[in-house]
């Protein structure tokens, strides 16, 4: 049996923490994601619902934390798949209803089997909900019919808590980005002209598995061209010596993610003009990681990119404005650069590879202000997709993708990159690049 991955007072003081902020005529319910089916009968792997891991650690299927206030203080309830020998000859051993009374931090358990008929009871006393609604369709209903008068949201508040990390989470956060760096150095010294896509991908897979973590998102491993696509993942083209290849991949450890990107050449060495855009990328990203600085508006990070990038971009002769011209608007970030760099400079990393709490591109606003304790990814890159029919590239650019992805800890005494165990200098990459011989 697998303990929760946190102490029990950390999950303590989290949920008084939470329920402190809510009226005490409320009731919580926090249901686990759903089992999602592939092909036929076979599933999806599992990962249970990030607010349930944060609020109690569970991650077996089929559950829900009920939060209730009773004889003046709130009282914790984990509904869970109850011990079933058929089922688990099946499936896997569960923890079960008494398991989880001795190893979680929840005041009662009960099985999955009464939650209609307990959570109605208190349904019919309570004034409002707080809710994660479209998980659980038994839960749906017993809310959809409820008295209540109030259905509310509970992310605002738990979101506010989780943005912080706490040392604890930071270590796990660390954890995962060593691992995420050794698995990017084995593919860099793996790599060697002819190599495909899901030959790297099975390099970096492999060390995450046999550091018993798994991907915290599908792995990117783009060569020449897809390296344009952001979001590339069918992973099936061979790479031609001279071309780049672009790997945006991590992992998780115990629910928390690292999220890192390292762009190298098959061949161990960089062109001209692949350099020249390295370079630049990897300038503006350090220009990112500087302004990750307890304090700073989250634009800053993004501001800080763009006017490296966009003076790169000019000085290339790739653009002929000022730099102001060439950004756009300050908050829009509309200009010409935006063909060739499309994406925002990070997001918050936590457990979620995507984390709440952090500024979006398109916000209206300069999001929220830094502070000791978030963590960030600074990922700017430069793309010149020679596919695209919507602007012309320049050709002694074309064919060129290059993304450059750190983890950063913001704290009171600056930044502090998590990923620093993962080379990015050129330097550093054409000595890894082809070295495992
Ligand atoms: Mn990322």
């Amino acid at each position: 049996m697998v303990g929760p991955a946190l102490s029990e007072s950390e999950y303590l003081s989290r949920q008084s923490a939470f329920l402190g902020q809510l009226p005490e005529s409320s009731l919580v319910l926090i249901p686990t994601n759903p089992v999602t089916y592939r092909s036929n009968d076979t599933v999806y792997p599992y990962r249970a619902n990030s607010y349930m891991l944060y609020l109690c650690g569970w991650s077996e299927p089929e559950a829900v934390l009920m939060a209730h206030h009773e004889a003046s203080e709130w009282v914790t309830t984990l509904f869970v798949q109850p011990r079933d020998t058929k089922a688990e000859l099946w499936e896997g051993r569960r923890v079960g209803v008494e398991g989880a009374a001795l190893g979680w931090p929840v005041d009662r358990t009960c099985s999955i089997g009464k939650l209609s008929d307990c959570v109605s009871e208190f349904l019919d006393d309570c004034e409002s909900v707080y809710y994660l609604p479209d998980l659980n369709p038994e839960l749906d209903e017993l809310v959809s019919r409820t008295q209540a008068v109030e259905l509310a949201d509970p992310t605002t508040a738990l979101d506010d808590m989780r943005v912080i990390k706490s040392d604890a989470e930071v270590a796990m956060i660390q954890q995962s980005s060593d691992i995420a760096s050794e698995a990017h150095i084995a593919a860099m010294r793996a790599t060697s002209p002819g190599i495909a896509e899901w030959e790297i991908q099975s390099v970096i897979e492999a060390v995450f598995t046999a550091r018993r973590s798994c991907w915290a998102y599908q792995s990117i491993v783009g060569g020449g061209e897809n390296a344009t696509i952001l979001h590339y993942k069918s992973n099936n083209n061979r790479i031609a010596d001279g071309d780049l290849v672009l790997v945006d991949a991590g992992c998780e450890v115990s629910g928390y993610a690292s999220d890192i990107t390292r762009t190298w050449p098959v061949s161990g060495k960089f062109s001209d003009q692949q350099r020249e855009i390295y370079e630049l990328v990897l300038k503006a990203q350090m220009a990112g990681i500087d302004a990750c600085q307890a304090g700073s508006v989250w634009l800053s990070m993004h501001r800080a990119t763009s006017v490296v990038l966009a003076q790169g971009l000019i000085e290339l002769g790739i653009l002929d404005c000022t730099v102001e011209e060439a950004i756009g608007d300050d908050m829009e970030f509309n200009g010409p650069y935006r063909n060739f760099f499309m994406h925002g400079t990070g997001h918050m990393l936590g457990l979620d590879v995507h984390d709440v709490g952090g500024g979006r591109q398109g916000d209206k606003d300069e999001g929220p202000i830094l502070q000791p304790g978030m963590v960030v990814t600074v990922e700017p890159g430069l793309y010149f997709g020679s596919w695209r029919d919507d602007i012309e590239i320049p050709d002694r650019y074309a064919g060129i993708g290059v993304r450059i992805e750190d983890d950063v800890l913001v704290t009171a005494d600056g930044p502090v990159v998590l990923t620093s165990g993962c080379p990015k200098t050129i330097e550093e990459i054409e000595a890894l690049v082809g070295s495992e011989g």
